[in-house]
């Protein structure tokens, strides 16, 4: 029996600062910055069109916008430089732009590990036990929306907005235990059994954690950040087989996995409570609040995944020289609270591959095949949008002519195969690509 044991300190850290600052200028709605009425300047539009523009955009399955029908800016600019009172300054989107983005947060991990090793003959286990201190720091501001009042000047409404604007900030500090456990069985030195069990956690994105509550008095409604959101949790099961053929020709590997989520985020929308502790001095009763709240239900994913590898080395001449592989992988997933479905995974993958490798030359062609998946589902109309069957291939080929020279020659995915996104009932292309091949090609000199 062997023991071994260890101990891990680290820190990570990830911080986001944003700020913003610019003008904003509107063209041609005189002093009032309102279209349509009395003070309005009128713009030669015809003689601003940028003259420069591609004869014609043409994109898949939408309208083609026509030489003509973009403004250029240079033109403007100096029409602008000639006609002062053609531009307006815009202080309250200045206003709003600037106090919106001006964010900062600092998000520090520390983290010790602990694990050991236990050997009794062919049985190997791993125990070990990861802590976690997660401590935020973060500052934005916060605005509650008021109904600006009629007849104020550009300037006064803008001070008027930025009145409503408060700073904010969050310090909070959380730490735990996340335990995992990995074991090993060698039935033979041909056939592995391993398993592994494993907690981890997922934190909330920044924007979410900083106090900041958006208040609609005209649709009555709060959207607000919660900064009280806790991290979700992530219990992770695998159990693999692998099987090696002899005089190491080759591979079979089976495994299957679970991954169960909870306390997972969902958008929740409840009408607010009257009372002088509301979080409002009573005021807003009745308006509807929007946040993420973490929610108890369990999310499960599940799958598994099968691999083959085999030398051909029964093959005559040269072609004893390859080594083919497969695999397909399969997931499966309950949708998180709140969905109708689940989205975002990849639920069939299939992966051939060719390998010829003669010392000197090395050539590797590979195909992937992703089968159709759901990028995104609306959950109140239930509208889905689904990414087509998509396959790729390719090829890479090295030559090695000597020590120290190598030839390459890269082509990715030389079926030239596109991307298409369909959204709704009726599969109307929402998204179309085409990433394209691409050939990397050269000589590689290593001394
Ligand atoms: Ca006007």
């Amino acid at each position: 029996m062997v023991l071994q044991a260890g101990v891990l300190y680290d820190i990570q850290e990830r911080a986001a600062a944003r700020t913003g600052n610019g003008a904003r200028w509107m063209f041609g709605s005189g002093p009032d910055g309102v279209f349509g009425n009395a003070d309005d300047v009128a713009l030669p539009l015809v003689q601003l069109a940028d003259a420069n523009m591609a004869a014609r955009w043409n994109m898949h399955g939408f309208p083609s916008i026509n030489p003509g029908s973009f403004i250029s800016m240079p033109r403007l600019a100096d029409y602008v430089k000639a006609n002062p009172a053609a531009a307006t300054a815009d202080p309250v989107t200045d206003v709003t732009n600037t106090y919106g983005t001006l964010k900062d947060f600092r998000e520090q991990i520390d983290a010790g590990y602990a694990m050991a090793t236990v050997r009794i003959q062919k049985l190997t286990l791993v125990p070990g036990v990861r802590w976690e201190r997660t401590t935020d720091d973060g500052t934005g501001f916060a605005r509650v929306t008021l109904p600006t009042p009629a007849g104020l000047t550009l300037q006064q409404q803008a001070d008027f907005v930025r009145a409503q604007y408060k700073p904010v900030s969050r310090h909070a500090s959380y730490s735990d235990f996340y335990p995992n456990f990995q074991a090993r069985y060698n039935f033979s030195d041909a056939l592995i059994a391993r398993t592994a069990y494993t907690k981890t956690i997922g934190r909330p994105n920044f924007t979410n954690l900083l106090p900041g509550d958006t208040i609609n008095d005209t649709a009555k409604t709060i959207s607000r950040n919660n900064p009280d959101l806790e991290p979700f949790n992530a219990t992770n099961y695998d159990l693999t087989v692998e099987y090696y053929f002899g005089k190491n020709t080759g591979n079979l590997t089976a495994s299957v996995f679970r991954k169960n989520i909870e306390n997972y985020f969902q958008n929740v929308q409840y009408p607010l409570p009257g009372g002088a502790s509301n979080g409002y001095d009573g005021q807003y009763e009745g308006y509807i609040v929007t946040e993420n709240q973490n929610i108890t239900a369990t999310t499960r994913t599940e799958g598994f995944e099968l691999g083959y590898q085999q030398a051909l080395r029964f093959l005559p001449g040269q072609f004893k020289n390859l080594l083919a592989s497969a695999s397909y992988t399969r997931v499966r997933s309950t949708p998180p609270p709140g969905a109708r479905e689940a989205t975002g995974i990849f639920p069939d993958v299939y992966n051939l591959g060719l390998t010829y490798n003669s010392g000197r030359l090395r050539v590797d062609l590979r195909y992937n095949m992703r089968k159709s998946w759901r990028s995104s589902i609306n959950n109140t109309t239930g509208e889905k949008t689904v990414f087509r069957d998509n396959d790729r291939a390719d090829l890479a080929l090295n030559y090695r002519f000597s020590r120290h020279y190598t030839f390459y020659f890269d082509w990715r995915n030389f079926m030239n195969e596109e991307d298409l996104r369909l959204v709704g009932l009726n599969q109307r292309v929402g998204f179309h690509q085409t990433a394209g091949m691409s050939i990397n090609t050269g000589f590689r000199a290593e001394f």
